[in-house]
């Protein structure tokens, strides 16, 4: 569904004056605003072609209707997301999950809807019919050289269907790790599982990147291969400047400080990019910002502070990717919702006042420091953002118009009631 941006700009008409009073008011606090609204235009958050249709858990999957039963249709619902807020502007594959059968067709579709691809994700996670090694006992990690090698493979398969659609990085997730003490030799596992990344980095095109996406425990509930970012910078390190670590919210311990991992890595200048997501215990795929939003603020705080300390381009030298799972909301107005959260922890960011804090540092006033950036957070944003969209022809209110326009029973009644999406 292409959306009609006249429809857009309809919508917008019957709230304009109430958001040009907000935005006057907010605008009329910031000096740089004109320069902020820029950089909010230029961020585009890629969206996991994973997450597009119910998620589930093991104790049960409740599928929507309307969800996209094909690639092509996930590429679609991507499509009407960045027309409905104009920062969604890259799908992240998940291989074989969706794979692109004709990749030029795919491509110039992609291009209809405004959309990039962001980086390709491997799945060594879980068995496909027909597969000869079985990855019960780890893929990368495997005591075995032949299931390794299958899952290396994999991966170089997954670098070609990337570099045919123009992407530029690869994500490697593995769950490989441990149930239970004495099941594993650590010291092996890291070194055959450092060997094997040793030759997909050997298969990255010269521009590419690998992004090593570190998780602290599930499916394995005693070790994980890569289980904090201290393992997955050591073999970024072992393995050369085309590698990265990636962030995803959901995988750290309860209560680890993310922000401050965060500033580290950029200081290595060995952090590639997030999976964006929240959660209150463990990996639970919950929407942006629902759960933790000062977190997230804080995570944006030091990467922007930390960026501009090494003159990074904010919208283009990290990867911006969320990487949720749906399994009680719509996954298009959850996923909208995910991506105005990061826009305003974005937004809160630039907004800091840096030298203001710099100066409460160094004289050691905390709570100055904390009246600078908690005063950052309790100012009400979302007037910035929406300006932001307006000016890219984009919604003011992108739920309001998803469910106004009656989008979800429009795509049930292209699609009906029972395709289900793969993925999570
Ligand atoms: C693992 C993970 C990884 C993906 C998968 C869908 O928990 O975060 O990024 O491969 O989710
Ligand atoms: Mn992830």
């Amino acid at each position: 569904m292409l959306l009609d941006k006249q429809l857009i700009a309809d919508s917008n008409s019957k709230v304009i004056a109430e958001h040009q009073r907000k935005y006057n008011f907010t605008a009329a606090g910031i000096d740089n605003v004109e320069a902020i609204i820029k950089k909010l235009m230029d961020f585009q958050v890629a969206i996991p072609s994973w997450a597009l249709g119910t998620g589930g858990t093991r104790f049960g999957r409740f599928p929507g209707a309307g969800e996209p039963g094909s690639l092509e249709e996930k590429i679609e619902d991507v499509g009407l997301l960045h027309a409905l807020n104009n920062s969604s502007g890259a799908i992240s594959l998940h291989i074989p999950w969706d794979i692109p059968t004709d990749a030029n067709a795919i491509k110039a579709l992609a291009a209809q809807h405004g959309l990039l691809f962001d980086a390709v994700n491997s799945n060594t996670f879980q068995n496909q019919p027909g597969q000869k090694e079985s990855y019960k006992f780890g893929s990368l990690q495997h005591v075995d050289k032949a299931v390794r090698k299958q899952a290396i493979d994999h991966n170089i398969e997954v670098i070609k269907h990337g570099v045919d659609l123009g992407s530029k990085s690869l994500t490697v997730w593995i769950a490989d790790g441990s149930c239970f003490p004495g099941q594993l030799n650590f010291r092996k596992s890291f070194e055959n599982t450092l060997e094997s990344l040793h030759e997909i980095y050997a298969a990255l095109p010269a521009d590419w990147k690998v992004f090593v996406e570190y998780k602290a425990y599930e499916p394995n509930f005693y070790s994980m291969a890569v289980g904090d970012w201290g393992q997955s910078l050591l073999y970024a390190n072992k393995l050369g400047e085309k590698a990265y670590t990636l962030v995803d919210l959901g995988h750290h311990l309860p209560n680890a400080n993310i922000e401050q991992i965060v500033s580290l890595l950029l200081m290595e200048g060995k952090l590639g990019g997030f999976h964006f997501n929240d959660s209150k215990y463990g990996d639970d795929d919950l929407t942006v910002g629902s759960m933790k939003p000062y977190q997230l603020f804080l995570i944006f705080n030091e990467l922007v502070e930390g960026m501009d300390a090494k003159g990074m381009n904010h919208a283009t030298d990290l990867g911006w990717m969320i990487d949720a799972s749906h399994n009680v909301k719509d996954p298009l107005e959850d996923l909208l919702q995910s991506v105005e959260a990061i826009m305003i922890a974005y937004t809160h960011a630039l907004l800091v006042d840096r030298k203001k804090l710099n100066e409460a540092q160094l004289n050691n006033d905390v709570v100055a420091a904390q009246e600078v950036l908690q005063n950052t957070f309790r100012t009400d944003v979302r007037s910035i953002v929406a300006e932001a969209r307006l000016r890219a022809g984009a919604a003011l209110d992108p739920i309001s118009f998803f469910r106004n326009g009656k989008i979800r029973a429009q795509l049930i009644k292209d699609r009906g009631t029972n395709t289900v999406a793969t993925g999570l």
